[in-house]
């Protein structure tokens, strides 16, 4: 049995029953002995609320308030409302306190640097986990004697032991901090709300750029379900050895994604995906979760409009995994004369069909938390006027004069004057070590964005006409190859494979697989995500053309062959070709490849372009070999057999070469 429920103009879904309210919160790790049903009134609870009207809040935020403070023993309760004046005043107290370093006001309007303790500066992936009763929902069915890779799962009981371990007393003088936010524009059919309760001050400010924060929302909660937040830094007052002013518990991290209760809680970390509780946890983990229950699709996908010289535009989303360059495609400068660029979104898309048969796209998000090395006015203009202002930086570098600094960045800074890195020590161009840390980050508004869509927040979304996979391949891998069909794109999606980059913990560079660059962000059992993505394929649907791109495959000496940035219009200019049919693609193996000369290279210098095309023989035999190899262990019995078939049918063909 299921119920109805509306949901945005396109289609009403139907939920199973497991997964509604009143069947809701049974995996309840931190109920306290108080008995939440009874309490209405801040009479009920003996913590002082710092700000805002603690009564005026619908019942069940009240009673989630009083849940998690009864737990978490804050010493008061501030009820966010995202205004400038709150931000003002946050932002002043963190610089008081040594938390914020402030940059050149004239030069950087409200930029502020934070540095963090150096045991807390990634995404941990190996202490994330997805919580349900059955352990086959939220992972695959691994062969036996294998390590699953696809997501972490722990039982409701064992988590809550790891959380009663944790929780108590867990904010003792800290504020704990209630932030209302909406994913997706305030109100729109497609939005979904959260409630974060977090005791960081750094996560308030970054919250209220990343996402929607607006007291709005206590309003148009009514009935509606919410995900309940609930994230703690784990060092209850007093703390000894605060490093960086940075307070947090990188033992104890852990972070949990309760999906059929629509619930998250973190304990440890203060960084990123960790603590932003509306990104990764929520608008990935638990948003997939939903969207499988409700037919859509949430995705680690940037959301792009390209506007050719005659003026036809067209809309892409593309899924690379962390550090592989969404936010600078997102934001691509074209090197080509007449191309027009407009970003929706750089990291996340929550996209569902219309009633038309067109896949429609939004970014839930509302800011960008973008990787600061590398970027600079040469590789991504548009994000270096982006993040000008009302920025919050973290882990990059400074100049004693208050200008910030990054790996990338050397031709446009004055390289003589002294400079201060992202531990707090003073630092000289030449010495061992980076002067921000590989996986620094600039966390600015969406609406800076010079190039933002007039589109982007449209509660419809944008329609979508390709998708792109890609990851960093150093070898064998071509520029750009689109699959024959959808089913074969879900398999060049699931066949995915990167190195790794500074975004979470692993050390060294590993070609690593990362399924739909969704790896780390899976809400449930893979094989069933896989066989959700085949489903949506319905004949009445106009479905994207699927495609791969690797910007970074390496020449002998070790350089990359593509320009990549600017020039990777070049590649997107033959994708919009070929999604208007043009008669521009041969058949190869693993997927039709651009027929000679149909990239556009005018004004580029020599580029061995063969080279970039090449498909060694060797090494697909045995790429293919191992990505079979890989679904087999990692998916077992879960993987779809449309999957098994493709990944069969590109072996022969890889055979046969
Ligand atoms: P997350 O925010 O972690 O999800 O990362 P992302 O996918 O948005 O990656 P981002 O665009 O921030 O790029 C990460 C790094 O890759 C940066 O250091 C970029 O300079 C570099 N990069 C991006 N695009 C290209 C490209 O086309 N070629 C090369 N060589 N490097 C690139
Ligand atoms: C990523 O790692 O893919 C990010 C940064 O976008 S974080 O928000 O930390 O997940
Ligand atoms: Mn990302």
């Amino acid at each position: 049995m299921g119920t109805l429920i509306e949901d945005g103009p396109f289609n009403l879904a139907v939920v199973p029953e497991k997964h509604c309210l009143a069947a809701r919160l049974r995996h309840d790790s931190f109920v306290g002995e108080l008995d939440i049903s009874q309490v209405t009134t801040i009479d009920d609870i003996d913590v002082p609320v710092v700000k805002g009207d603690f009564n005026a809040l619908p019942l069940k935020v009240r009673q989630f308030v009083a849940k998690t403070v009864n737990k978490c023993t804050p010493r008061g309760i501030w009820i966010c409302d995202g205004s400038p004046l709150e931000v003002q005043e946050i932002r002043e107290k963190m610089e008081s306190r040594g938390q914020f370093h402030r940059l050149n006001q004239q030069k950087w309007p409200n930029c502020y640097v934070c540095r963090t303790d150096p045991l807390d500066v990634a995404r941990v992936e190996g202490k994330t986990y997805v919580v349900t009763d059955n352990r086959y929902e939220s992972v695959p069915h691994v062969k036996e004697g294998v390590k699953g890779i696809l997501g972490n799962w722990m039982s409701p009981e064992q988590m809550k032991q790891e959380m009663t371990g944790r929780l108590p007393g867990c904010m003792k003088g800290r504020t704990l901090y209630v932030i209302p936010f909406s994913m997706g524009p305030v109100g729109s059919p497609l939005s979904k709300i959260g409630i974060e309760l977090t005791d960081s001050n750094y996560v308030v400010l970054s919250m209220f750029v990343m996402t929607r924060v607006s007291p709005k929302i206590w309003n148009i909660l009514g009935d509606k379900d919410f995900v309940r937040c609930v994230h703690t830094l784990g060092a209850p007052r007093p703390v000894e050895n605060i490093i960086s002013h940075w307070p947090c518990n990188p033992e104890r991290i852990i972070i949990a994604q309760y999906p059929e209760d629509r619930m998250i809680i973190s304990f440890g970390s203060g960084y990123g995906g960790n603590s932003l509780l509306g990104k990764k946890c929520f608008a990935l983990r638990i948003a997939s979760s939903i969207a499988r229950d409700e037919g859509w699709l949430a995705e680690h996908m940037l959301i792009m409009s390209v506007t050719n010289p005659a003026g036809e535009e067209k809309f892409i989303a593309a899924a690379f995994p962390s550090a592989c360059g969404k936010t600078n495609m997102a934001m691509l400068e074209s090197s080509l004369p007449g191309w027009k660029v407009k970003c929706v979104g750089d990291d996340i898309a929550w996209m569902r069909f219309d009633k038309h048969g067109r896949l429609r796209a939004i970014n839930p998000e509302a800011g960008f938390f973008g990787v600061a090395p590398g970027t600079n006015r040469k590789t991504n203009p548009i994000a270096m006027e982006t993040l000008k202002s009302n920025t919050i930086f973290t882990n990059v570098a400074m100049t004693e004069d208050g200008d910030v600094f990054w790996e990338g960045l050397e031709k446009y800074v004055d390289m003589s004057k002294k400079f201060i890195d992202w531990k707090g020590r003073d630092w000289k161009i030449g010495q061992e070590g980076k002067a921000a840390h590989p996986n620094s980050r600039f966390c600015s508004p969406a609406s800076q964005c010079p190039i933002i869509h007039n589109r982007w927040e449209d509660p419809e979304g944008v329609p979508i006409d390709a998708i792109i996979f890609g990851g960093r391949r150093p070898e064998g891998v071509p520029l750009v190859y689109e699959s024959f069909s959808w089913e074969h794109g879900v398999m060049v999606g699931a066949a995915l494979k990167s190195e790794t980059t500074a975004a979470a913990e692993f050390k060294g560079k590993q070609i690593m697989h990362d399924p739909m660059a969704m790896r780390p962000f899976m809400g449930y059992n893979f094989g069933d995500y896989l066989q959700h993505w085949l489903n949506i394929n319905k004949p009445d649907r106009h479905m994207p053309k699927i495609f791969h791109v690797n910007w970074f495959r390496l020449d002998e000496q070790g350089n990359f062959m593509w320009p990549g940035f600017g020039d990777n219009i070049r590649v997107i200019d033959w994708i919009c070709r070929r999604c208007n049919g043009e008669e521009i693609a041969q058949l190869s193996p693993i997927g039709l490849l651009p027929t000679p000369g149909s990239i556009n290279t005018d004004g580029l210098d020599k580029l061995d372009m063969e080279g970039l095309f090449d498909l060694p023989k060797d090494y697909w035999v045995e790429d293919i070999r191992e990505t079979r190899q890989f679904l087999d262990d990692q998916v077992g019995e879960d993987l779809p057999t449309t999957i098994q078939k493709e990944l069969q049918q590109q072996q022969e063909r890889i055979s046969a070469m």
